[in-house]
């Protein structure tokens, strides 16, 4: 009998249609009404493929008695109750590496972009303002110290551009590593000493609201803050609140705390780049995202060992 899957969300057309080949693929988003859905196909899904933003937590867990596994397309699994997979004996797989690079891009393209006003100056010209004088100036990145905030997979791969771009580094975490960086187990303190400051960390009950006023305050005026993470990691009102007093001079975010909503008061803002959630989004990425998907699906139902388990 083919294998039941419950979709979250999409893959790439090519890796959708593999999946399709191997399991009765159920695309939650598409029914009209997935509650009864859910209710009618409970006993019979054995695969959840899961996203960022779309939680996959203990009710929808619990409906599922015969669930073996949930793949995540991401490398965060903030979504994912693991201590309930983890009880349940529910295999818990992601896609780290094969998306650290572009991440690591898009970090470096929202610092250039605030930093050098590039959003800002494409305006500029479009609209006809250039013939009435110069933009405002930008700020340099060479000889500036960027804090990166996580240094895993991803903020490695920030650090090295960010040096490459002649930046110093420092970095916070949970512990001292063996890197020709500068560690701060504070913060705080670290923002103090940046310019820059890069959130590459997970999303975890000990990195919610790290981010707050004060480490926005010790970052200074002329700081900026890039963020890549999750949106769970910054307080968003005290972002808000020291973009529009100027306590920080601007931010480049790709994750924000309610997606796809974006406040309101950031949309108005001229100091800040929005991006939609696309770290990790180029076709090449996504691409291989979706084949380590379906490669730990297919090696879970054939009894082979996972290509890229989370540990619990
Ligand atoms: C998303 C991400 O997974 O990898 C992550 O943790 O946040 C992104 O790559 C991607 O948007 C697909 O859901």
């Amino acid at each position: 009998m083919t294998r039941t899957l419950l979709a979250l969300g999409n893959l790439l057309p090519d890796e959708m249609a593999f999946l399709e080949q191997h399991f009765r693929v159920i695309r939650l988003w598409r029914e009209q009404d997935p509650e009864a859905v859910l209710q009618q196909e409970r006993m019979n899904i054995v695969a959840v493929l899961s996203i960022a933003g779309v939680p996959v937590r203990t009710h929808l867990i619990e409906a599922l008695p015969n669930l073996e596994i949930i793949a995540q397309n991401g490398v965060g699994v903030d979504n994912i109750d693991l201590k309930f997979t983890a009880t349940r004996g529910i295999a818990v797989t992601n896609t780290p590496d094969v998306l650290t690079d572009d991440t690591a891009d898009t970090a470096l393209a929202l610092l250039l972009a605030v930093a050098r006003r590039v959003c800002e100056g494409d305006m500029y010209v479009r609209v006809g303002k250039w013939a009435n004088g110069p933009m405002p100036l930008g700020t340099s990145l060479a000889g500036k110290t960027a804090g990166v905030v996580g240094l895993g997979r991803i903020g490695h791969a920030i650090a090295r551009r960010c040096a490459a771009f002649g930046m110093n580094i420092a970095y916070h975490g949970r512990s001292k590593k063996d890197v020709p960086y500068t560690y701060y187990d504070d913060v705080k303190v670290m923002a103090e000493a940046s310019d820059f400051l890069i959130l590459a960390c997970a999303a975890t009950p000990q990195t919610r609201d790290l981010i707050n006023y004060d480490v926005l305050e010790a970052l200074g005026k002329r700081g900026i803050l890039v963020n890549v993470a999750r949106g769970s990691v910054v307080k968003e009102l005290d972002l808000l609140a020291a973009l529009s007093n100027r306590t920080i001079a601007g931010a480049g975010l790709d994750v924000y705390q309610n997606e796809p909503n974006v406040p309101e008061a950031l949309i108005s803002m001229d100091n800040v780049v929005l991006l939609p959630h696309v770290g990790s989004a180029t076709l090449e990425t996504r691409t291989k995202m979706g084949q380590l998907v379906v490669q730990n699906l297919m090696a879970h139902f054939e009894g082979r060992p996972l290509l890229t388990p989370v540990a619990v």
